[in-house]
């Protein structure tokens, strides 16, 4: 069902799993990409319809975009939104793809009650509210990425990163200890576009619900 569309819209997506997984989204509420983002070096992309385009940037700075109005609405993994905290932010619709869990991991023999554990992880908000919650003082490492090394290296004892196969972590000879959240993107809308876009925001919130339900 294609979306009536009375008003420009600027959806911020990331390259990768969550392009590649939101387009048949969008494609059934008739919203296509006139370029293959793979191949072409546009960070601008044209759709189908006239008044939506695409803009293509990295996932942890897809809510900073949206917050501030330079995207209308966008796609992010519930793990970014936790970090970026949600200012500015509405987050009407899980959609239910890039599926994860975000894990606490580290060696085999790894204590996660001990009194001193250094948590090597890019998420250190969600790292430190966990084990806030567990009554456990930790320290936090913040880390860009290969978060993995952190433990072989005796950088940290433990780390918190998503899972998905597991393979990553078994490849490292670590093992998961704890679940903490499970993972998946979600569509954001800037609010003041939430206000002022409010007929087509919701057109296209709905087509994407609609698109969602049919999915799973
Ligand atoms: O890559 P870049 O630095 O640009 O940013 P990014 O890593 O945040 O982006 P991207 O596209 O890799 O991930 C976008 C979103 O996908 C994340 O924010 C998550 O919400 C979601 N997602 C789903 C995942 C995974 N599954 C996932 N498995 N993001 C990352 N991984 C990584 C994980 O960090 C670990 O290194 O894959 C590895 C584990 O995978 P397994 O299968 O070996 O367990
Ligand atoms: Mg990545």
């Amino acid at each position: 069902m294609a979306v009536a569309i009375a008003s420009d819209l600027t959806i911020a997506l990331s390259k990768g799993r969550i392009f590649k997984d939101t387009l048949p989204l969008l494609a059934q509420a008739g919203i296509e990409p006139l370029d293959d983002p793979e191949t072409s070096r546009k960070l601008i992309l044209d759709t189908s319809h006239p008044r939506v385009k695409f803009v293509l940037i990295r996932a942890t700075d897809v809510p900073t975009y949206v917050q501030w109005g330079a995207a209308d609405l966008g796609v992010a993994g519930k793990d970014v939104l936790m970090e970026h905290g949600g200012e500015g932010l509405y987050e009407p619709l899980d959609l239910k793809i890039a599926r994860c869990r975000m894990m606490v991991a580290g060696h085999p023999d790894a204590d996660i009650s001990s009194r001193r554990l250094r948590i090597a992880t890019k998420y250190v908000n969600a790292a430190r509210a966990f084990f806030a919650a567990r009554g456990q003082q930790v320290e936090v490492i913040k880390l860009y990425g290969s978060m993995e090394l952190a433990p072989l290296v005796g950088l940290s004892e433990l780390i918190v990163d998503l899972v998905e196969s597991g393979n990553t972590l078994k490849a490292n000879g670590l093992v998961p200890l704890e679940h903490m959240h499970h993972i998946s993107s979600r569509l954001v809308v800037n609010k003041a576009s939430w206000k002022m876009k409010h007929a087509t925001v919701q057109a296209l919130v709905h087509a994407l619900r609609e698109a969602v339900d049919a999915s799973t």
